[in-house]
């Protein structure tokens, strides 16, 4: 039953038990309806207590109804009849509850939260504004900039913040529904609509962060409308604004980008499909990480914050120092971020050592090699773990382009090697490629899949390859960066057409960044190797011949005098002694990068190294910051 009604005395509780998560879908919609009418029929119901079984309340609409029309009874009048109800209506709130969940219990006329329970409007990252009410209801419980905030941003608050705005009337530990019971005699029916805004005191203040959360979207259309919707709740009477909003919402739901936002949304779901990521896994608590340079620690800190008990360990024991001060300094940055208090911090270090004692590898259950990028170093770091590791730890690799299988080979039982490719700051960084061998072990499959969830990173398999998939299209789009200057483009116009279209910034700014000796290494060990598509940069090799190796070295595509990046002169005078100047406008620019990834794509997808352009989609978007809101380069192929 998706939604049931019981009755202990005065007191009436509806259930809504819809797995996953609640999702407020035409069956739930349709049994509140009912429920309604019941408890008003019911002269012996005097309050009513809404909750929902399983893991979290109604976490939102139904995203799989998006793109079928909708259907009666729709949200918003679910919420009206609660909200018009003549005996008052309690909402019992945990897990997550966003979206609709939180409308529908801010159409209640008071909402109970256990600890731990997050609540949102986080429709703006799926395209959207809230339309059930959200935008009108909000800024009447809580103050206009917190609305604000929690609209336009998207981003979920934690249950003491929504007390101490007044979104919720109580946090209550123990039994919830108790709580409530003892509530509903204080509570009438008064409908949130019938509140007055709580306008913001300095207008100004509120019009500039409205202003900044729009400069912020980049592009990204739904957080200029979800501002609009605020501002029209502060300025309309509600009937009005809602109204609008619901205009709005059903407008935005056929936008391009909100179709690309729920298909990435799924997409970012899929990614782990694999019947092997499903099976038995074996325990992970204890992880050893082999090489405290910037990986390895931000893979240690990674480990570090998803709770799990981490050894470093390098190669002598003043390298085995200097990897435990850049853990300890990520560590401080999370307090510095306010992302922990310093004795969780403190709680996360004890939980952490590191030495040069490969005999400290033997309690290990899982051990991440980051050591230099070398396959001799690689194999030789294989060869120890061998002989210094338990026979059913896994032994897992970060390389970033070596033969996966070949250093599997290497180990007296290859089925126990996998790669787990984190791209850098790893602690940071979303996307972690799993990559496959020959021979792997099923289970270690599904441990690196159920690791990726546990440290809260995005996760796609790849197969072997150079560069597996992030990486490899990243290598074309890069090169086709470099055709595009050698054939008369500048690049500091490739970087504003790949910022214009939504990219964090542009390829050769992100070259200055990472270090343009890094991409002419790679270059000229693909020249060596005979990489099929390998081509040559000669203009991108100058720059690194004249030692402009990025921001580390004060100039590269750019100068970095004063910090700020600045086109260089100097590379304006060395790009016309390659070639004529010849402009290109953005539109072209970018139809040939994104041409460069969608090939590149397709071949991934050919040689079985992704196992569905999606898959390569979340890669991007996770890994380069390709705008979700466009949905990824694979999607757009595919997209009129
Ligand atoms: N609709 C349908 N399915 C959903 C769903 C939703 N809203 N949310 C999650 N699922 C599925 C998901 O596809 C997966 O399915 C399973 O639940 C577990 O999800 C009118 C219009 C709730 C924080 O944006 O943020 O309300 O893969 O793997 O990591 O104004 O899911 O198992 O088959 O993500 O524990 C607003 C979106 C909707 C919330 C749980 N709500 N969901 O995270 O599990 S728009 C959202 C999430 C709206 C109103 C508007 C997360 C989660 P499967 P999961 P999780």
């Amino acid at each position: 039953m998706t939604v049931s009604v019981t009755r202990t005395g005065a007191i009436a509780r509806v259930t809504i038990d819809n797995p996953p998560v609640n999702a407020a879908s035409h069956a739930v919609r349709s049994g509140l309806m009912k429920a309604v009418a019941d408890c008003e029929a019911d002269a012996a119901v005097t309050a009513v207590i809404l909750h929902c079984a399983g893991r979290t309340f109604v976490a939102g609409a139904d995203i799989r109804e998006f793109d079928a029309p909708p259907q009666e009874p729709h949200l918003p009048d679910v919420i009206a009849a609660i909200e018009g109800a003549s005996k008052p209506w309690i909402a019992v709130l945990h897990g997550t509850v966003l979206g609709g969940g939180l409308e529908l219990a801010m159409g209640c006329h008071a909402r109970v939260a256990a600890p731990g329970t997050r609540l949102g409007l986080p429709e703006v990252n799926l395209g959207l504004i809230p339309g059930a009410g959200g935008t009108v209801r909000l800024p009447r419980l809580v103050p206009a900039d917190v609305a604000l905030t929690m609209i336009a941003g998207g981003k979920p608050v934690p249950a003491d913040a929504a007390l101490a705005s007044g979104l919720i009337d109580a946090v209550a530990g123990g039994d919830l529904l108790d709580a409530a019971t003892a509530l509903a005699g204080d509570v009438t029916p008064e409908p949130t609509l019938d509140r007055a805004v709580r306008a913001p005191q300095d207008r100004d203040a509120f019009d500039r962060q409205a202003a900044t959360l729009v400069a912020k979207a980049r592009g990204q259309v739904s957080v200029a409308e979800a501002v609009r919707a605020v501002e029209r709740a502060l300025d309309l009477p509600a009937a009005e604004a809602l109204a609008a909003e619901r205009a709005a919402f059903l407008d935005l739901k056929g936008h391009p980008q909100a179709r690309a936002l729920r298909y990435i949304f799924f997409a970012e779901r899929g990614t782990l499909s694999d019947p092997r990521c499903k099976g038995a896994t074996r325990p992970v608590e204890q992880v050893a990480v082999v090489g405290g340079g910037t990986m390895g620690s931000g893979i240690a800190a990674a480990c570090l914050f998803a709770g799990l008990t981490v050894h470093l360990m390098e190669r002598d024991a003043p390298a085995a120092s200097a990897g435990s001060m850049r853990v300890a300094q990520i560590l401080d940055g999370a307090v510095t971020r306010g992302r922990m208090t310093q004795g969780a911090r403190d709680s996360l270090q004890m939980r952490f050592s590191a030495s040069a004692a490969p005999a400290d590898l033997a309690q290990a259950d899982l051990v991440i090699e980051a050591v230099f990028e070398d396959r001799d170093a690689k194999t030789e770091v294989f060869a120890m773990l061998d002989a210094q590791t338990r026979a059913d730890a896994i032994l897992a690799t970060n390389t970033s382009y070596l033969d996966v299988t070949a250093l599997a080979r290497t180990v007296a039982d290859p089925s126990r090697v996998i790669g787990l490719h984190f791209f850098a700051p790893a602690h940071i960084m979303k996307l972690l490629e799993i990559v496959v061998p020959d021979g792997v072990a099923d289970d270690v499959v599904a441990t690196a899949a159920a690791l990726s969830k546990r440290l809260g990173k995005t996760a796609v398999l790849a197969g072997v390859c150079d560069g597996f998939i992030a990486n490899r299209v990243l290598t074309a789009y890069r090169q086709e960066a470099d055709a595009l200057i050698e054939g008369g483009a500048s690049p500091y116009e490739v970087d504003a057409a790949m910022r214009g279209f939504g990219m964090p910034m542009g390829v050769f700014e992100m070259q200055d960044l990472s270090g343009l000796d890094i991409g002419w290494a790679a270059r000229k060990r693909r020249a060596a190797a005979g990489v099929p598509g390998y081509r040559p940069a000669p203009i991108s090799d100058a720059l690194c011949e004249a030692g402009w190796f990025g921001r580390k070295t004060g100039r590269g595509w750019y100068r970095y005098d004063e910090g700020a990046a600045a086109p260089c002169p100097d590379v304006a005078a060395l790009l016309a002694r390659h070639r004529p100047d010849r402009p290109i406008d953005a539109d072209r620019i970018m139809a040939r990068i994104l041409g460069a990834m969608q090939r590149e794509g397709a071949a991934i997808l050919d040689e079985g190294i992704a196992a569905r352009a999606s898959d390569i989609d979340v890669a991007m978007v996770a890994g380069f910051g390709f705008p979700r809101w466009r949905g990824g380069p694979m999607f757009l192929s595919d997209t009129p």
